[in-house]
């Protein structure tokens, strides 16, 4: 956290508050990944060494592990969280809650590390703010990095802001498998599903597909196990409402020409679903084309909502 104001320092004033000594290295992970908490500690305390680190594991942090340091004693608190989480490997209801460093001596003019693992829960939303509240602890005194905003405060307020990450949708992280198939004149690219609330009706899929040959081909339909239906949509505006339409007739892909089916445009709309893709599972499906037949292709599942399958581009393979 930057807490030091250009405009302060142009006024040659110091700034008042106390810039933060404890930050984490990674300033963001997604609800169910892994986090790798690296606690930086940049500053001892007024000139004398950093014998201690202790930080608080926050609730929505499962299963926290800490790595071992050279010339450190490590030791864990466990406790129960406050609900039970389904993880990798089945539930948790209980963790290490607090892991403390100790027994080293990091000098003040020094930076050192110090990291642990954790799963974020899934039940966290893109965008909030998670605070992990160090203890720094010296020779001589002491910093509680443990202060979090209210409502409406401004971190930069805080005297002893905590160290914080944020929650960011997990299309941005996760890259999704992306497949190529060819069929005939046809290159399918990167076939790919949203990811569905249980009891959702519906599921969009999307894909790119090129025509290599001479001859118009056309798309007519889609199959997942999961749905009973799958058709081809377009959407447009009409009166600033998005609407969607049946394209009866098939979507013709010209040759030479490239037809991407993507969120906002053409799109698989699949229907009467007796399951829910979820993110990262991959589903075999097959795509209908008037010439090149029925054509198997793998979908990847990105998160409810994601505008691509993944944060890189995909067209390398
Ligand atoms: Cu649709």
């Amino acid at each position: 956290m930057k807490i030091l104001i250009p405009a302060v320092l142009g006024l040659g004033l110091v700034a008042s508050a106390a810039q933060a000594h404890a930050v984490l290295e990674r300033k963001q992970a997604s609800p169910g990944a892994s986090y790798r908490g690296v606690v930086q500690i940049m500053h001892g305390c007024d000139g004398k060494p950093t014998t201690q680190v202790s930080v608080s594991i926050p609730e929505g942090l499962i299963g926290a592990k800490p790595m071992p340091k050279p010339g450190w004693t490590v030791a864990t608190t466990r406790g129960a969280y406050a609900k039970t989480y389904t993880t990798h490997h089945g539930t948790a209801a209980e963790g290490v809650k607090a892991i403390t460093w100790s027994g080293g001596s990091l000098p003040d003019d020094d930076v050192d590390e110090f990291t642990f693992l954790a799963q974020v829960a899934d039940t966290f939303e893109p965008g909030a703010t998670v605070y992990v509240p160090v203890q720094q602890d010296c020779s001589e005194g002491g910093y509680s990095w443990s202060e979090i905003p209210k409502p409406g405060q401004d971190v930069h307020d805080l005297k002893a802001a905590a160290p914080a990450f944020r929650i960011v949708q997990a299309a941005q992280a996760a890259p999704a498998k992306a497949t190529s198939v060819k069929a005939g004149d046809l290159t399918i690219e990167t076939p790919w599903l949203r990811a569905t609330p249980n009891g959702a009706k519906v599921a969009g899929g999307y894909v790119r597909i090129t025509n290599t040959g001479s001859t118009p081909d056309v798309l007519t339909g889609a199959a997942v196990p999961f749905a009973k239906t799958g058709d081809i949509h377009s959407m447009s505006m009409e009166g600033g409402v998005m609407k969607m339409a049946p394209v009866s007739e098939g979507l013709t892909i010209k040759p030479g020409e490239t037809v991407e089916l993507k969120p906002g445009g053409y799109h698989l709309m699949f229907e009467g679903l007796t399951g829910a893709p979820k993110v990262g599972e991959t589903v075999a499906g097959t795509l209908t084309f008037q010439r090149a037949g029925t054509v198997p292709v793998t979908f990847s599942v990105a998160p409810i909502g994601a505008a691509a399958p993944g944060g890189q581009h995909q067209h390398q393979h």
